[in-house]
């Protein structure tokens, strides 16, 4: 099954409430005047679009409507799509994994499904032929070591842990000899996510990223954030915290299989400017999907037939 196949099964909830709402609106507008602006903005702001992404998005579209002279709802709908389109391409959607080793780092709060987000992209890339070394970054607790083990066995990547409690920068600094040592193509970092606050966090990052960048200066490197799709405008804002603590180069949203406001994916990337490489429909390997923009709006916004 292709990406949009998958998508649109995946967003069944976010589909049942939003784009038949937004069906709605469409076929019930009589002109495009305020009703039908004011309608369409409401719709968009309960599917999650977040009212920063929303506000902008309305201004563009009334924009267009005017200087294209828009008359019909069906050619309003094909703008909000372009627009939406537009809104997800802030960058490469595809991993920089271009050097050998490259290095991906995974950050998040505890629960969003960092570590299984890591197990699901080691599969792929070994899949894909590539040598993955895990690397259990989050010492809080064994089980967290423990959990990826599982997945580095399900997978076929190899993996580097210490006892619990240990200094995640020294668990890392080890993964990467280790790494180097066999040759590894990719290295996957897995962090906690349950520092007190933020400044500990921030901390525990930079010790890290300095390990890896002292260790690998010339090395592809990628931050990850993982979101919890279903937690909504608190993901917007666990984004803007991390973007501002943590330099993150891609994001990767989880769970939209149980939420009715998949729209948090605009939402982040039009806020963050950074692309989202991955969305999580459930819990399987191949139910993490590489992110692609277009098919995600015409999954969640369909043509009428
Ligand atoms: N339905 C669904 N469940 C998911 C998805 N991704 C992850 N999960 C589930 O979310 C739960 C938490 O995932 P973890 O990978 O342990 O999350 P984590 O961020 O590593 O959590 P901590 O290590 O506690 O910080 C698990 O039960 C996963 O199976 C998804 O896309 N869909
Ligand atoms: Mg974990």
């Amino acid at each position: 099954m292709g990406f949009f196949d998958k998508i649109k099964q995946g967003l069944a909830k976010t589909r049942a409430a939003f784009s038949n709402t937004l069906e709605e609106v469409f076929s019930n507008a009589d002109a495009i005047d305020e009703d039908f602006y004011e309608e369409l903005e409401e719709t968009l702001i309960l599917a999650d679009l977040g009212m920063d992404t929303v506000t902008k998005l309305m201004e563009e579209l009334r924009r267009r409507v005017v200087n294209r002279g828009l008359t019909t709802t069906e050619h309003v709908k094909f703008n909000l799509k372009l627009i939406l389109k537009d809104m997800l391409k802030v960058g490469d959607p595809a991993l920089n994994i271009s050097t050998k080793p490259s290095v991906i780092l995974v950050i998040g709060v505890n629960g969003v499904g960092k570590t299984t987000t890591i197990g699901k992209i080691a599969k792929q890339l070994v899949d894909q032929g590539k040598s993955v070394t895990l690397v259990a970054g989050d010492t809080f607790r064994a089980a967290a070591a423990d959990q990826l083990e599982i997945w580095a066995e399900r997978s076929g990547a190899s993996i580097v842990r210490q006892h619990e409690g240990a200094d995640p920068a020294s668990v890392v600094f080890d993964g990467i000899q280790s790494a180097k040592a066999k040759g590894t193509d990719v290295i996957i970092i897995d962090t906690a996510g349950r520092l007190h606050n933020k400044t500990n966090l921030m901390n525990e990052l930079n010790k890290i990223s300095r390990i890896v960048n002292r260790e690998l200066p010339e090395a592809a490197k990628e931050v990850l954030l993982v979101l919890d799709g279903t937690t909504g405008q608190n993901g917007l804002i666990q984004a803007k915290t991390f973007k501002e603590i943590a330099g993150v180069t891609s994001v990767a949203i989880t769970k939209l299989d149980g939420t009715a406001k998949g729209g948090i994916v605009i939402a982040v990337s039009d806020a963050l400017k950074v692309p989202v490489k991955f969305v999580g429909v459930g819990e399987k390997a191949e139910d993490l999907m590489p992110f692609v923009a277009d098919d995600f709006v015409d999954a969640l916004i369909e043509d009428k037939k």
